[in-house]
């Protein structure tokens, strides 16, 4: 039976992944942890946990007998930008403490599973920026994208030299309605709705052409529950597997709002976010995931659109 802690279940994807583990695993089998209590997601435990404090994890980790560890615990891009020093100790130290903690105790007979988040941003200007391959240039100019970057290198080193069973995905844009956007770039693709419901035009900090990778967030679930279920031998990336949803661009997500809320306006300020996202690829390439542990996106822009302003309205009622 699978024991797992989930830090940074605050956060956007922990959330919802914390429920999710919780369905799947039971209640019981779930530790949401996160630097300050918030709710317990599904899960019935909540323990404080700062991922710069590696003797805490290591006690959490020893006290529920945990198998499963999954580090949401981030600084996102446009917040990193504002705070360079604390994105890189926080993204870096926070992996580093726990593949530090999964070596030690994997030499211990005790194996420890991690799951660790890396995202389009470890791409950067001289990547093919259309069905970005797998392999390929990568030169992030953003503190959040460096660090992305050098956690990949971190997890294939800690799977290379000590056999560490790390996996990790790089994600697109997230689009959820449970939590409010947190400091990402590809955000402008969830406040949109909130000003849309509000029946207020929206002013974009992107371009209106700036196309990015996005994914909603049921398929972001699903992928990261399928890549820690699959086969360990069928993994042939151990840095970091692209996976891809959809790909949109601020006017064609606006026209598809439109087309339920006719009324609705998008207007353009594009502000520093624009040259990260100009940076970014446009679409992935995803066929390793494909291959190597059946991944499909499910879910199109017709299907995102309904479903954000479906329940982002029963949400404000
Ligand atoms: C961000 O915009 O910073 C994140 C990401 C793409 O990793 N959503």
């Amino acid at each position: 039976m699978e024991k797992i802690l989930v830090i940074g279940a605050n956060g956007q994807i922990g959330s919802e992944l914390v429920e999710a583990l919780a369905r799947q695993h039971g209640a019981d089998n779930v530790v949401a942890a996160d630097i300050s209590p918030a709710s317990l997601y599904g899960a019935k435990i909540y323990e404080i946990i700062d991922v710069l404090n590696s003797a805490r994890i290591s006690e959490v980790i020893e006290q529920y007998n945990i198998t499963q560890v999954y580090q949401l615990a981030a600084l996102l891009s446009a917040t990193g930008e504002k705070a360079p020093l604390k994105a890189w100790e926080l993204n870096m130290d926070g992996l580093l403490n726990i593949l530090e903690i999964a070596r030690i105790r994997g030499e211990a007979g005790k194996p420890l599973k991690v799951f660790w988040p890396s995202s389009i941003a470890a791409f950067g200007p001289n990547t093919p920026p259309v069905n970005t391959p797998q392999y390929t240039v990568m030169d992030p100019s953003t503190i959040y994208g460096i660090s992305k970057l050098a956690g990949e290198r971190l997890c294939e080193y800690y799977f290379e030299k000590y056999g560490v069973d790390v996996r990790s995905i790089r994600y697109p844009g997230i689009i959820s309605y449970k939590s409010p956007p947190g400091g990402g770039t590809t955000d402008y693709a969830i406040a949109i709705f909130h000003s849309a419901l509000r029946g207020e035009s929206y002013e974009c900090f992107l371009e209106s052409e700036t196309t990015l990778p996005m994914i909603y967030m049921p398929d972001a679930i699903r992928a990261t529950i399928s890549l820690m279920d699959a086969d360990p031998t069928k993994l042939s990336v151990r840095s970091s597997y692209n996976v891809a949803g959809l790909s949109f661009n601020p006017r064609e997500l606006a026209a598809a709002i439109k087309q339920n809320l006719p009324a609705f306006e998008i207007h353009y300020a594009p502000d520093s976010r624009q040259a990260i996202a100009a940076s970014w690829p446009q679409s992935l390439d995803d066929s390793q995931a494909q291959k190597d542990w059946k991944w499909q996106a499910n879910i199109g822009l017709g299907a995102l659109v309904a479903d954000m302003l479906k329940n982002i309205t029963v949400a404000a009622k």
